[in-house]
């Protein structure tokens, strides 16, 4: 090997190490939901890249309303699924949008972008 093989073999080390990392590893951050007066659930997101908060915890029982704020215009986020609740969704670029549900079970629920890429769990307890 060449020192410019060697160089290419040590950033494909690294490179699968921060991938490795990233999906197994990375700190998920996590939000519980404020109950207002009226026993409503709210909780805000930020869309950019992926959703932060991205674990939601919730009551079962109680509507939720979740405040999707999309700050960038990648064509990515565009689209929210939460396919447990039957839920398809277009965020407009720089506006929040409102997203109602009523979790009936306790469980996990993922939310994902329209093409599964971005991620997002709902906790119900
Ligand atoms: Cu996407």
């Amino acid at each position: 090997m060449d020192s410019s093989e060697i160089i290419v073999t040590v950033a494909g080390l690294v490179l699968a190490a921060f991938v490795i990392w990233y999906f197994f590893f990375s700190t998920r951050q996590t939000a519980s939901a404020v109950s207002s007066s009226g026993g409503v659930q709210e909780v805000d997101i930020t869309v950019k890249g992926g959703y932060s908060p991205d674990v939601i915890e919730v009551e079962r029982g109680k509507p939720v309303q979740l405040h999707f704020y999309r700050d960038e215009e990648n064509s990515c986020s565009e689209e929210l699924l939460m396919p447990d609740f039957s839920i398809r969704r277009d965020l407009p670029a720089f506006q929040t949008t409102l997203v109602e549900l009523l979790p009936q079970e306790a469980g996990r629920f993922d939310f994902t972008c329209g093409m599964g890429m971005l991620r997002g769990t709902l906790v119900v307890k």
